[in-house]
């Protein structure tokens, strides 16, 4: 079966080789249009694929298109393309998807031997691509700043570097007149650990066409103009695409807190400018225009705002979904609204001056399709369409307590009062001061007898500070062999322990779930710390046997922690899933070294919520009492 965008980017491709093969392009143009059209189109390809009549009905697509459509639809190939790539090297394509690049001057790159990027870059520094003709030195240049945008392309990023960079184009959109609501969407706010593009929605306040007209204009300019952006790809009347500096806006970011973190980025960070920890996704090495990443807006009216909030939100999988879902209820569901299904008429319905059944707020298209609001962390297509209760997920507001931070006395930058202020400011009950232990040696881990006096500290603190309870503990090293780096008559002596992975993070899965069953058994173990130690774009960290891990977290009562440091999530989403299906406690930890580090709780709770978690079922939503008897119950 093909999907739509499968049938587009083949006629596309179509498109793309007649061009550089420098045929009439009166045809190459007319797939470029059908690729367009089919994309465009709110029904399943697939199906109407099965009538010819209902294709050429499609403006755009006349008969020989549609032949190869259907032959496409039901060989699952076109002839005619496969003969098209035996004509044109296949770098050339990827030659044309940089951005300012056109067929014509591919083509002549192509006369002059030049096939691929690598050779493309070859010319670029020997200086032969200049011998092309209309080729001067500013177009080689621009040439080469696409290249390195292009190298970008593809590549993805932390949420949390992602989020705080829609905040600030949230920011600058909101106080614009006639805005309505701005939402980011996509892969953002499903809170995915890592981010290909950021995507913006505006809405506009519903006025008389010329003054929207003027508000959406405004809209684009400003966007196209927040400061720090790099690159405005396009600027069209309801839809706009810039590259965002990852380097800019950064300031309350040092260097990464952990000792691996800061090792594994300490070649980035050199390289990097002034603001420190501002490097880019992925490992991106940038080129002149430093990295970045794109961020895509689309201004809409404020009548269709929920349908396309949930278009634009996703996933594709989800949407998919849901689009069966409604075509079984007779409904045809797009960004425009839900609407009755008409079969017999192929223009869109929105076109048709069709009255939507539901399209101002996603509550009311998700009800009108018989199912609760669904929060957009679990829009995944993982089962969330057989729910039909309200799902009652997890909020930052529900976190009561900080179970796992640092202070002074290992690698954080607050002493114990400074960090247990901030913690009463966030509204918490409780905080646990849990620095590392001897091995973490870079972090400055404790040795017994430093961890003694701390513990003396800490419980002084706690005296002296009113509102808040500081509870004195470790975040004790799980060695490679699944022992603890103190000895159990110390670690009794602790309110609370969070064992955790830091080192040895290259063991094998049976080695390391026998590893980490060791320190979830413990009896003197409270919570088990980002439990895989792996690092978002850095590194994998172990597979353990998760099920086994969740049997024995449940039998002795350890809670597992989502890590909300944006490099870490770990647990990551389908483990929480399936933690939580197992009936496991989840602890949600800023594993907080500085201030900031607080701040990195929605992404632990967007985590959790993306693995389906209520309150009840995290240890830093429980009241002070249930908490602490849940702690002395294991001393
Ligand atoms: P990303 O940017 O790779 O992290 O992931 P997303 O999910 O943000 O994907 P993106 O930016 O390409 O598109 C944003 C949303 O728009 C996506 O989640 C669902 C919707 N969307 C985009 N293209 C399609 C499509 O071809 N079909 C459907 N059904 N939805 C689409
Ligand atoms: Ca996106
Ligand atoms: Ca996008
Ligand atoms: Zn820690």
């Amino acid at each position: 079966m093909s999907s739509n965008q499968d049938v587009a980017a083949a006629l596309e491709e179509m498109a793309r080789l007649m061009e550089l093969l420098g045929e009439d392009s009166f045809r190459s143009g007319a797939h470029s249009r059908a690729a367009r059209a089919v994309e465009g189109l709110s029904d399943d390809i697939t199906a109407l694929a099965r009538d010819k009549s209902k294709l050429t009905a499609i403006e755009g697509i006349g008969p020989k298109l549609a032949d190869k459509i259907m032959e496409l639809c039901s060989t699952g190939a076109i002839k005619d393309l496969i003969d098209l790539r035996t004509k044109v090297p296949a770098g050339l394509l990827e030659i044309m998807q940089v951005p300012g690049l056109g067929s014509k001057t591919v083509r002549l790159m192509w006369q002059a031997g030049i096939t691929d990027i690598p050779g493309l870059k070859k010319a670029i520094d020997d200086g032969s691509l200049l011998n092309l003709p209309r080729m001067g030195a500013k177009a080689v240049a621009k040439i080469k700043e696409s290249l390195a945008f292009a190298a970008q392309a593809g590549q993805r990023t932390w949420l949390g570097k992602a989020a705080p960079i829609a905040d600030i184009f949230a920011a600058h959109l909101r106080q614009l007149p006639g805005v309505e609501r701005v939402e980011p969407a996509g892969s953002l706010r499903r809170g995915r650990d890592t981010i290909g593009d950021i995507d913006i929605l505006v809405a506009l306040k519903d006025q008389d066409t010329a003054t929207m007209a003027a508000h959406a204009a405004a809209v684009a300019k400003a966007f196209c103009t927040v400061p720090g952006i790099v690159q405005v790809i396009a600027q069209g009347e309801g839809k706009c695409s810039v590259r965002y500096s990852l380097a800019a806006g950064f300031g309350r970011w040092k260097p990464a807190p952990d000792p691996e973190v800061a090792a594994s980025t300490a070649v980035i960070e050199s390289s990097g400018s002034g603001s420190g920890g501002a490097s880019g996704g992925s490992g991106a090495s940038g080129g002149s225009g430093g990295p970045s990443i794109q961020v895509d807006l689309r201004i809409l009216p404020n009548a269709s705002f929920g349908s396309a909030l949930m278009y634009f939100t996703g996933s594709k999988e989800h949407n998919v979904h849901l689009r069966e879902r409604a075509l079984a209820m007779n409904y045809t569901l797009s960004e425009w609204g839900l609407f009755p299904l008409n079969k017999k008429i192929d223009i869109p319905p929105q076109q048709r001056g069709v009255k939507p059944i539901a399209s101002a707020t996603e509550e009311q298209v998700f009800a009108a399709l018989g199912f609760p609001w669904i929060p957009p962390e679990a829009r995944e297509d993982r089962g969330e369409l057989d729910e039909s209760a309200p799902w009652n997920l997890i909020e930052v507001a529900d976190i009561k307590s900080e179970l796992h931070a640092h202070t002074t006395a290992s690698d954080g930058n607050l002493t114990i009062l400074e960090l247990a202020e901030e913690a009463k400011k966030r509204g918490f009950h409780t905080i646990a001061v849990t620095d590392h232990s001897q091995s973490s040696s870079i972090a400055n881990g404790l040795k017994p007898d430093r961890l003694r006096r701390h513990i003396d500290a800490i419980r002084a603190a706690n005296d002296q500070i009113k509102g808040i309870t500081i509870l004195a503990g470790s975040e004790v090293d799980i060695l490679a062999d699944g022992s603890l780096d103190y000895k159990d008559e110390l670690l009794a002596l602790l309110d609370i322990v969070v064992a955790s992975p830091h080192a040895a993070l290259s063991q094998d899965p049976a080695t390391a779930t026998k590893r980490l069953l060791k320190a979830i058994t413990h009896p003197l173990v409270h919570i088990l710390g980002h439990p895989t130690g792996r690092l978002i774009l850095r590194r994998p960290g172990t597979s353990p046997d998760m099920a086994e891990l969740f049997a024995a977290a449940n039998e002795h009562n350890t809670a597992l922690e989502i890590n909300a440091h944006w490099m870490r999530l770990d647990l990551r989403d389908i483990h929480v899933r399936a933690a939580v299906q197992a009936g496991c406690t989840i602890a949600i930890n800023c594993d907080d070294h500085e201030r900031s580090d607080f701040d990195n709780l929605r992404y632990g709770v967007m985590t959790a919520r993306r693995g389906w978690l209520r309150a009840e079922q995290c240890v830093n939503t429980w009241a002070v009492k249930e908490l602490h008897a849940w702690l002395k119950a294991k001393r």
